[in-house]
């Protein structure tokens, strides 16, 4: 076995029981060098992990193909194992610590043999800086070790930092048998530590993603009073050069990384906006010293949504993803370029799809619809240095100032474009109350309304009951607190059809947005929040019909009060452990409705 190079006693040791319960073949540790990540790209293109694409068009691009079963997070195998099963809350799946260990443990037994166990030191945040936080992921793919040295700072400096001390999160993986059988998705917030078997699917085994930024990292900070948010941040430049930033959360399918790097729409340009992207997925924010919260990215690269990515919906994006990128279940074309439903260009007349079959356009399966040769979840992983809209601050330590957080879903029918809350405490309502319908994309009843507080249901490590509390807490920490919005980008006329562009013509929404935060303009008190009057959203170079901006704005007190029937039974799940913040304001809203 290969020499373990660091003097972290801690970290040799833990290394070293992981291979006695894994038992692989081999240790290699990841050191970050262009060499290690060239041979290791050489062995997966040897193994059948990788294939690789046209290397003139796509210079560094790779295509992996995951097991047919392997294509999605899995949140029905995913625990957050806390000694109290109230501590995880209503919101998670729990498991005692000492049942989830056992399980996985006879699942992660001899599962390396054969095999190399990989060890990646990784830095989510800067390296060095005071909040970041440092993990190890101990894994035998190769697809993992090439995706974080994608999405992560990691290699040789991490370790370096390791020799002063200090602790990491200790993420463990293995493919095991890639049997959804034996998957579990284990965090165990109490001894900062991650167990993840079975799949190989980005979202369930890149670990320093989901499972440590957001819900081991949401647990930590509610205890060093900080935030971990699945939250984008991005950066509005305005012809004088300031730039303000905003963060914001949305449900999966509601466009954060699109907006996180649009273009300005033409009628704009003139007022020469610049947007800088931060972040997509996630951000860490804290009060520094000026009383005001700042933010990080503690990633490093994009893990996006492949289908619909063109040059309408983002064009930055279809820009980045040029280069030194790893598609994940996409169209393979003739050419050796790539291909999804929704991107740019014709459809190709034959490919290969992302279960590795020659595949044709308006193929039919057996109950005759039409067969998709992407996954509708398929990915690209890419370096968020090749954005062409990244901020130059992504690796300062101090990361950047919040002006305005936003919270946006998807509803067709009862929330308003954008409404601004009335102080912090009615902002944590706004948000805790967030709920987008369900689309076609999702299994279940179309139009259906999930709840998914600040978008972190499916990411929030602890009681989110204790979530809501924190966020109260944090507003009295601040000496300037952002203002709040919610956005809704969805909203549809009589007919169904949108009535709102979306996209690029976001920015319109934006710019309102910072007029509030900079006391710029009026609005309209109505009894959810503070509406634009139409005509200070500019419209110039929009073609929209008559009075879809009105009706964009519009708020309907009956629609509210059935609302408020569902954020009722929301609510009563965390019984007595609810904030009475949440009801006062529950109450406040319902007698403003009246
Ligand atoms: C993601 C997600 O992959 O939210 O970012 O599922
Ligand atoms: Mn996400």
């Amino acid at each position: 076995m290969a020499k373990s190079p660091t003097h972290n006693k801690k970290l040799k040791d833990w290394v070293q029981k992981c291979a006695r319960l894994c038992q692989p073949d081999d240790i290699v540790w990841i050191d970050g060098s262009a060499s290690q990540k060239e041979q290791l790209e050489k062995e997966a293109l040897e193994s059948g992990e990788l294939i690789q694409l046209n290397q003139e068009r796509l210079p560094g691009c790779f295509l992996h193909r995951t097991a047919i079963d392997d294509v999605a997070r899995t949140e029905h195998l995913t625990f957050i194992c806390t000694r109290k099963k109230k501590d995880a809350g209503p919101n998670n799946n729990w498991m005692s610590p000492a049942a989830a260990y056992r399980k996985a443990r006879a699942i992660f037994k001899g599962a390396m043999r054969g095999r190399t166990m990989y060890v990646i030191p990784f830095s989510m945040g800067p390296i060095g800086s005071e909040f970041s936080k440092i993990g190890v992921e101990l894994t035998d793919s190769r697809y993992v070790v090439l995706n974080m040295l994608i999405m992560t700072r990691a290699g040789e400096a991490v370790l370096r930092q390791l020799d002063k001390g200090g602790d990491f999160t200790h993420c463990l993986h293995s493919k095991a048998e890639l049997d959804i059988k034996k998957r579990l998705i284990l965090h165990f917030p109490e001894n900062n530590t991650i167990w993840s078997v079975g799949s190989g699917y980005g979202g369930n085994v890149l670990l320093g993603k989901k499972c440590l930024s957001l819900r081991i990292a949401s647990f930590i900070a509610k205890k060093e009073k900080w935030f971990a948010e699945h939250m984008l941040v991005m950066g509005i430049e305005s012809p004088n050069g300031h730039i303000e930033y905003i963060a914001g959360a949305f449900p999966s399918a509601c466009g954060k990384t699109n907006l996180a790097m649009l273009l300005p729409p033409e009628g704009l340009k003139r007022k020469g906006y610049r947007i800088w992207t931060v972040g997509d997925d996630i951000a860490w924010m804290r009060v520094d010293s000026d009383g005001q919260l700042w933010a990080v990215n503690p990633e490093t690269g994009f893990f996006g949504v492949a289908p619909g990515t063109n040059s309408h919906t983002n064009p930055t994006m279809v820009e980045t993803v040029k280069k030194n990128t790893i598609f994940t279940n996409v169209v393979l074309k003739t050419d050796g370029t790539v291909w999804w439903e929704g991107s740019d260009g014709e459809v190709p007349r034959e490919g290969i799809d992302w279960q590795g079959r020659p595949w044709k356009p308006g193929q039919l399966n057996s109950e005759g619809k039409a067969i998709a040769g992407a996954h509708p979840n398929s990915r690209f992983t890419t370096p968020i240095s090749n954005c062409p809209s990244v901020s130059y601050r992504i690796d300062q330590p101090h990361g950047v100032p919040i002006s305005a957080i936003i919270f946006g879903a998807r509803r067709q029918h009862l929330a308003p474009l954008v409404y601004e809350a009335f102080n912090w405490q009615h902002g944590v309502f706004v948000g805790a109350t967030m709920a987008s319908e369900r689309t076609a994309a999702q299994v279940g009843k179309l139009g259906e309304v999930r709840r998914d507080p600040m978008a972190m249901l499916p990411f929030c490590g602890y009681n989110m009951a204790d979530y809501f509390r924190h966020w109260f807490a944090m507003g009295t920490r601040m000496a300037k607190v952002p203002k709040i919005f919610h956005v809704n980008w969805f909203r549809t006329d009589a007919e169904g059809k949108f009535l709102w562009p979306g996209y690029c013509d976001n920015l319109r929404v934006l710019e309102w947005i910072l007029d509030r935060c900079n006391s710029k303009v009026y609005a309209v008190k109505t009894p959810i929040g503070y509406v634009p009057h139409p005509a200070d959203i500019d419209k110039k170079g929009l073609e929209m019909s008559e009075g879809a901006l009105e009706k964009l704005c519009e708020v309907n007190n009956q629609d509210w009060i059935e609302e408020l029937k569902g954020v009722k039974k929301f609510f009563q799940q965390f019984k007595k452990d609810l904030p009475k913040e949440l009801w006062e304001e529950y109450e406040a809203l319902a007698s403003r409705l009246k």
